[in-house]
């Protein structure tokens, strides 16, 4: 971290403003050798002030000419974002103009970035934990409100100071049986008294809380998936424009039109939604039909929800329905072109009367605005989220489940008053599990999976 670093930090292309980005003990000497506040050469242009915007020019040193006309933004650490001494620069965005300041920056002496590395400095100069550097890359991702507002609010530290809290609770209680382990002579030996025995209570409980938010409520992040399937024709990839308001997939009046599976993901108040438009099933001896069918079914088993479309004239059947959806699914029933005014409807079996039923007609677009809401209320009917918004990813729900691990040993350990030092032992593994969480014990490795992920830049 000794190195200055430098990156473009929007998007390559065409666009209002392009910001180059330079972090590390030269920024600041750096910028003021290519910075000017005049048109004319740059002779160290020292008055840098740190937190004022400057407006001036980028000279290229070689030739002596202007490359851009700028905004620069030095900020001096650790008031930045690296914590270390940054410097900004707004230039026109297009892809040459800021790959020209780029070179003229990297020849005066700075690194190109790697992917991640400014965060990851900001992290590394303790500004900020790994919840909140995690959070920064899904505040770029987040494809939805809900989304972003979980972001923001791990951005801002909530997940940290729950987990810091629990974290800080069972190093007390490891103080406590150290001192036991130390001074045997001096102290009387572990007596864990109700409180402490509450405490461990408290804080099982609430990993086991976080791991269930996890796990009701990660659909937020990644989105819901919901797989439209039934017989051939039957009007699935017209439910699928109906629902994105496009042209996606192709609709024909031939059956078998649908053979690839067509992925897109919606919106739908808030909530991201992927869904999965597949092959018509029914048995065939059409080679590429059967391998879309074994695709199609691949997709009901992935899915949150399944969309099981029929059409009037056609019966519901059991066997047929638990042919094609897993035991457990949760399923909502559609009854497709219903302007029809031939054939009955279908009606569900005894057996599957809990499932909710939907009649629509793609082709006018009727229904299909209730057939949104009913997946919004289906989705969500059973979460109860309250007002919280911190919902651990998939790392942390890894390490929270360690955390559970040991921590039940702990309490069997009290209860069966087992040697204290086996004791310490699963309460520092359940310390270091919930330090991996914020970054306090994180190996190398995790850092590279997380920081890798990043765009170079950010
Ligand atoms: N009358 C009527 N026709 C519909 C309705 N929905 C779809 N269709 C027609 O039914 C035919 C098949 O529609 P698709 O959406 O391609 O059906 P599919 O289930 O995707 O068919 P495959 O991809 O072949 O499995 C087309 O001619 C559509 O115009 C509807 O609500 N009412
Ligand atoms: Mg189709």
């Amino acid at each position: 971290m000794n190195d200055t670093i430098a990156a473009i930090a929007t998007p390559y292309g065409s666009g209002g403003i392009g910001v180059i980005r330079i972090s590390g003990p030269k920024a600041f000497d750096l910028a003021s050798k290519i910075f000017s506040k005049t048109k004319i050469q740059p002779e160290g242009y020292k008055n840098l002030e740190s937190h004022r915007v400057d407006h001036g020019y980028i000279f290229d040193a070689k030739n002596k000419d202007i490359i851009d006309e700028v905004l620069l933004i030095p900020m001096k650490g650790p008031r930045s974002y690296t914590a270390e001494d940054v410097v900004e620069i707004q230039a026109h965005s297009g892809t040459v103009v800021l790959r020209t300041i780029l070179n003229e920056i990297l020849s005066h002496g700075a690194r190109l970035s790697e992917p991640g590395e400014f965060t990851k400095r900001a992290f590394l100069n303790q500004r900020i934990d790994l919840t909140q550097a995690e959070a920064v890359a899904d505040i770029i991702t987040a494809k939805s409100a809900s989304a972003l507002k979980i972001a923001a609010s791990q951005n801002l530290g909530a997940l940290r100071n729950q987990i810091r809290e629990l974290r800080e609770k069972l190093i007390h209680f490891l103080s406590l049986l150290e001192v036991t382990i130390d001074f045997p002579d001096d102290v009387d030996p572990f007596e864990p008294s109700q409180k402490e025995k509450d405490m461990i209570d408290h804080v099982l409980e609430k990993c086991r809380e976080f791991i269930k938010q996890h796990d009701d409520a990660c659909f937020l992040k990644e989105g819901i998936r919901i797989t439209i399937c039934g017989a051939p024709n039957v009007g699935k990839s017209s439910l699928m424009n109906r629902l994105l308001e496009k042209d996606r997939s192709i609709v024909t009046a031939v059956p078998g039109t649908t053979r690839d599976p067509i992925e897109e993901g919606l919106n739908i108040d808030g909530i991201p939604f992927v869904i999965i438009d597949t092959a018509g099933i029914h048995q065939t001896d059409d080679l590429v039909e059967i391998i879309g069918i074994e695709k199609a079914k691949d997709h009901i088993t992935a899915s949150d929800l399944v969309l099981y479309m029929k059409e009037p004239g056609s019966v519901f059947s059991d066997k047929e329905f638990e042919k094609v959806v897993p035991l457990g699914k949760k399923v909502i029933f559609v009854i497709n072109k219903i302007d029809l005014q031939e054939g009955n409807l279908p009606e569900l079996s005894e057996k599957y009367q809990h499932i909710p039923r939907v009649e629509i007609s793609a082709l006018l677009n009727n229904g299909v605005k209730e057939l949104k809401q009913k997946l919004v209320n289906f989705c969500i009917a059973d979460l109860d989220m309250g007002n919280s918004t911190i919902i651990p990813n998939l790392r942390h729900k890894k390490a929270l489940e360690q955390t559970v691990e040991s921590l039940t040993a702990v309490k069997a350990g009290l209860t069966q008053a087992l040697e204290e030092e086996m004791m310490a032992i699963d309460i520092k593994n359940s310390i270091d599990s919930l330090g991996t969480i914020t970054g306090e014990t994180a190996s190398l490795d995790i850092l590279d999976s997380i920081f890798n992920n990043f765009c170079i830049g950010k």
